[in-house]
């Protein structure tokens, strides 16, 4: 059979055409033997896929339903087993030259630990825990512990406020949180454990925290619910069983924004999850035995799930956890860590690049970079001016750049080049991977597939085994979110142009969700943060073009009646957006206005205020539908360039 055959690395244009087709043609065929070669299953699934995307509201779909396995001993024991003395994970501190290695052995062992650990305060298969911690391998072994005993994990990104995370235990229903006393980050703590014991105030649902200790910061701990990480571990079992799980059971939940409403629970399954992290991770980084692999994203976001843990793990390679900034001690930070761990493949976002290239090409070239073979991008649109810089400077004009597009919801990378086979366009994300058939609509409403060149919104044809499955208690949000604006394809909220020799171009989001620094928010949860303080009657916040962070927050105001913009208030106004969503949300420019623009109907225009924050006036088009048009021109005099 000739399906059952190792795939071949993809090194040419035709080799990549190859497997795309071979994808197309019969998709089933192509994933089976893609799971096959790629991970360890305890009963190997003959089914690919059930179900697709017109009978997706009627339940999700499902990959390898018939299989069996669970996903640790694809990213540990099998490894553990072949190269336990291999370092598995290669974590660098904040301050520099503060390293670990933890081998393939060491960290099945940390895993089996802590897993026992959860069993023993009562986790079983399918109950939810919280992580909530910064850039420590504990991170990584509390992801893994729960996927051991098949408990479902939602990492939650050490940058999100008590109120988020207390919203995000109840949504899920979280029996125990996983945190640290502090975590570090340039030089200065991060009060982990301080937060968590504020969101989880008066929360019955939560019966244990279990605290990594990384510092010597006094550390409070609450009688009866806390326990020290090292004391819990000290007493488990080193060898604890892995828990046979179905290829469709829950793996985690990710929170992750959208134009409406809360954050959404996004599942991801064991199975086809792994498979598809697995598979893209190898391909499109051309990964070697030996490579040492750099992800510098967070595990609070997809990225660090699928390539910093899973894929990597999965792969068998040494995978870098990096606690710090690129700014700390200074712009060169990641080059000197190329130099001292020998770095193969690099991966960091767009927003990280544009900042450190802004610090000339000294904090660079001082380093040996010699090692570096392929470096990544991904989280946002990468300008050709830092594509280039990029490909340049740090890859020396020899490296291989892979501007990868994907989403917390896709789990893995679906549009990006193959380094090695792919010729680049500085700025174009390029190709689809094979098993990815994207598809452009008319953004006019119509619903008319585009074909050859153009721009429209980017939809994905048929499913693929890393796509999320559903958002958590809520089937019905996943389908109207995903799959009602053009029934039968998965809908992206991207926009995308096509060029001539069909490589796509990602033009951004295409509704009211924010990429700020490669951070994914809702305009809706800035908004209702906002409307929580007395002195706001309304707000409408939308993004606009920034030269660091890809996006810059811009909030429009309109106060109570007898309120008064005082000095103070926008700083109390950002106090409260800090206080719902967390450090990462900055409004970066308020501008208070006496009404918004509203159709007779009521309906905010947000293109006029996008169009006025973006500083292009004169392109707001036609405002006869407005109820008040003189508003748009009190708005325009009051813009806050
Ligand atoms: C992986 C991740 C998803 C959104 C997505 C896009 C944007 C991500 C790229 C990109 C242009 C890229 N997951 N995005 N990668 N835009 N080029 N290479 O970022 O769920 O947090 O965000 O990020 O808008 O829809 S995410």
């Amino acid at each position: 059979m000739t399906e059952n055959q190792p795939q071949a690395p993809i090194t040419s244009m035709d080799g990549w055409r190859d497997q795309w087709m071979a994808a197309r043609q019969n998709p089933d065929a192509f994933w089976l033997a893609r799971t096959r070669e790629l991970i360890q299953w305890r009963t190997e699934p003959t089914q690919g896929l059930h179900g697709d995307f017109s009978t997706i509201k009627d339940g999700p779909l499902t990959w390898f339903a018939d299989g069996k396995l669970n996903i640790t001993e694809s990213c540990l024991d099998r490894h553990a087993a072949a190269t336990p003395d291999k370092t598995a994970i290669l974590w660098e501190g904040d301050e520099p030259g503060d390293v670990q290695h933890i081998s393939f052995a060491q960290l099945l062992e940390k895993v089996c630990r802590l897993a026992d650990a959860l069993g023993k305060l009562g986790i079983q298969k399918g109950d939810r825990v919280i992580i909530y911690m910064g850039m420590v391998p504990e991170a990584a072994v509390a992801m893994l512990a729960c996927a051991r005993i098949g408990a479902i994990h939602s990492v939650v990104f050490g940058g999100f406020s008590a109120e988020a995370l207390r919203d995000r235990v109840r949504d899920c229903g979280a029996e125990v949180v996983i945190t640290q006393n502090v975590g570090r980050r340039g030089g200065r703590n991060i009060p982990l454990k301080a937060v968590t014991d504020e969101a989880l105030e008066g929360e019955r649902g939560v019966k244990g925290v279990i605290v990594f200790k990384r510092t010597d910061d006094e550390t409070p701990m609450v009688e009866g619910r806390d326990h020290w990480w090292h004391d819990v571990c000290a007493n488990a079992s080193p060898n604890t069983p892995a828990t046979e799980c179905d290829a469709e059971d829950a793996l985690f939940i990710l929170y992750t924004s959208g134009s409406t409403g809360k954050p959404k629970g996004v599942v991801h399954t064991c199975g086809g999850y792994i498979t598809y992290a697995t598979y893209t991770h190898k391909t499109v980084f051309g990964i070697q035995p030996d490579d040492v692999y750099a992800c510098v994203a967070d595990v609070g976001w997809i990225t660090g799930h699928s390539y910093i843990v899973y894929g990597p793990l999965s792969n068998g390679v040494t995978t870098l956890m990096f606690e710090s900034t690129p700014m700390y001690p200074d712009a060169g930070r990641y080059w000197d860590m190329v130099q001292r761990h020998k770095i193969n493949v690099f991966y960091t976002a767009p927003t990280a690049i544009r900042a450190i290239a802004a610090h000339g090409d000294d904090f660079v070239t001082k380093y040996d970079r010699s090692t570096l073979r392929v470096l990544g991008t991904v989280g946002e649109p990468i300008n050709p001016e830092a594509w280039q810089w990029y490909h340049d400077s740090p890859g020396e004009g020899r490296c291989a750049v892979v501007d990868t597009w994907w989403q917390t919801e896709t789990g893995g990378i679906c549009i990006t080049p193959i380094a090695g086979a792919t010729p680049t366009k500085p700025g174009s994300a390029t190709l689809p991977m094979p098993g990815i058939n994207p598809v452009l609509m008319q953004a006019d409403g119509s619903g008319k597939v585009m074909w050859g060149p153009g721009e429209g919104h980017l939809c994905i044809e048929y499913p693929w085994p890393g796509q999320a499955r559903t958002v958590w208690n809520d089937h019905p949000r996943f389908v109207a979110t995903y799959f009602q604006t053009y029934p039968n394809y998965y809908f992206t909220g991207d926009g995308c142009k096509r060029d001539d020799d069909g490589y796509h171009w990602i033009t951004g989001r295409v509704d009211d969700v924010l990429n700020v620094s490669g951070h994914r928010m809702g305009t809706a949860e800035f908004e209702s943060a906002l409307l929580i303080r007395d002195e706001v009657a309304e707000a409408a916040v939308v993004g606009y073009p920034h030269p660091i962070k890809g996006q810059g927050v811009y909030a429009y105001i309109v106060l109570q009646p007898g309120q008064e913009a005082t000095d103070e208030l926008p700083k109390l106004l950002q106090q409260e957006v800090r206080t719902n969503i967390g450090v990462v949300a900055k409004v970066d420019k308020f501008q208070f206005i006496p009404g918004l623009p509203k159709t007779r109907s009521g309906k905010v225009m947000r293109r006029i205020l996008r169009k006025i924050a973006e500083g292009q006036p004169d392109a707001i088009g036609d405002t006869s539908t407005l109820a008040d048009p003189s508003v748009v021109e009190t708005i325009k005099a009051g813009y806050q360039g």
